[in-house]
């Protein structure tokens, strides 16, 4: 890769401080700990679980492939719960305790409203898996994130649902009041209604991400008769209310957004989850040489095809080992005082291209992920109900 003089102009300057700093020491032992701050309790674990087998696949792969010049990357996993208290902590106790690099993380964008601000102060890089909320890397300059915001994702999907049935008219929309993802998703499917010249907007219906019955908001909606159901949720409630739809008579088009995109949705709504379109940000089937190694890894670890959020957080991971490749070919990453590895390492993060199993991604100087491709999936269970997949439709 070429390297801008502004960037040899940076390493100059991070090396005159390497000389004089002392405060803060350098990481010497040969693993680079690199903080993993994802949910693995409360109804996010959902999600984390699919994430953490990304973040696994890809320390065992990114280690053997020897890139960061005889050096390793040491993962620091913490679970942070669902809740932003959880999230809050873990990112005090990675910073302050483990002393880590940088770190991948949180699973919520609802708990990174509350954890990034604290690595921005302590200048540590953050690369968000998972947060599609508006304004996220806006927190600041070491707040990055591999997957793409609600405003690219969400408006193919609902082109996607005009394609399988022309004749959509009437849209109703539910969403999670007390979610942040949720709230911003909702913003965009709403305005891609309303500036659809052929669609209405007959309903908007607020729920909880805590909420188990949906019967009043659901009766509410049916009277207006409206042929698709657009839901912005997470996955416990967004499956409830899936089942109770289907329960309750409602029989056409249901497109959900990134908080059904799990699985793990299929134990809550089984056989009713039939159908349902997601709008999603990876395509297991992408043909891409680094999409087939991961798959590979993948199913040789877990003997199964990977999902969005392991494709994300795998994703993540890379962008640490890849940055920490390039930067350890300019610099001997033992010289340098943690605060100053950690500033230059979201330096190289924003600066480089990435070839990914989400394919090739790159950085806005904002952080903001760049991606070429989103797709749409629509759900397909056995009749049973016990087992499904989600078929790539667009
Ligand atoms: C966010 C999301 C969730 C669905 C992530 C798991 O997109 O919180 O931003």
């Amino acid at each position: 890769m070429v390297k801008s003089p502004w960037f040899m102009l940076a390493l100059g300057a991070i090396a005159l401080s390497g000389c004089t700093a002392t405060e803060s020491p350098s990481v010497n032992s040969n693993a680079l700990p690199l903080g993993v701050a994802l949910a693995q309790t409360g109804n996010a674990a959902l999600y984390g679980q699919e994430q953490l087998q990304g973040v696994r696949v890809a320390e065992e792969f990114f280690n053997q492939s020897g890139q960061i010049k005889g050096r390793t990357l040491r993962l620091v996993i913490q679970d942070t719960g669902s809740d932003e208290a959880g999230a809050v902590n873990v990112f005090q106790t990675l910073i302050n305790g483990d002393r880590v690099i940088g770190i991948v993380g949180p699973t919520l964008s609802q708990q990174a409203f509350s954890a990034d601000p604290i690595a921005e102060q302590a200048g540590v890089p953050v690369v968000a898996p998972s947060n599609t909320a508006r304004g996220i890397p806006e927190m600041g300059a070491f707040i990055s994130r591999v997957s793409a915001g609600v405003e690219v994702v969400a408006p193919t999907a609902i082109q996607a649902a005009l394609e399988i049935n022309p004749n959509i008219r009437r849209v109703a929309v539910f969403f999670a009041q007390d979610d942040a993802f949720s709230r911003s998703e909702t913003e965009i499917f709403q305005k891609a209604i309303r500036e659809h010249p052929k669609l209405e907007l007959v309903t908007v219906q607020q729920t909880q991400t805590t909420d188990t019955n949906f019967q009043a908001q659901i009766n509410a909606t049916l009277s207006l008769k409206p042929d698709l159901i657009v839901i912005s949720g997470l996955a416990a409630d967004g499956g409830n209310l899936i089942r109770q739809l289907r329960e309750l008579g409602y029989q056409g088009l249901i497109l959900g957004g990134n908080g059904v995109n799990t699985v793990n949705i299929f134990p809550v709504c089984r056989r009713l989850c039939n159908g349902v379109l997601v709008a999603q940000a990876y395509n297991s089937e992408n043909p891409d040489p680094m999409n087939v190694k991961f798959r590979n890894a993948f199913a040789a670890k877990y003997s199964q095809a990977p999902s969005q959020f392991s494709a994300q957080a795998f994703t993540a991971v890379q962008v640490f080992a890849d940055s920490l490749a390039r930067l350890s070919q300019a610099k001997n990453l033992s010289e340098l005082p943690l605060a100053d590895l950690r500033q230059a390492l979201n330096q190289e993060i924003l600066k480089g291209v990435y070839e990914t199993p989400l394919g090739e991604i790159r950085f806005t100087p904002q952080g903001e992920v760049l991606q070429r491709f989103f797709y749409v999936g629509q759900i397909e269970m056995s009749d049973d109900g016990q087992s499904g997949k989600f078929r790539l439709v667009k």
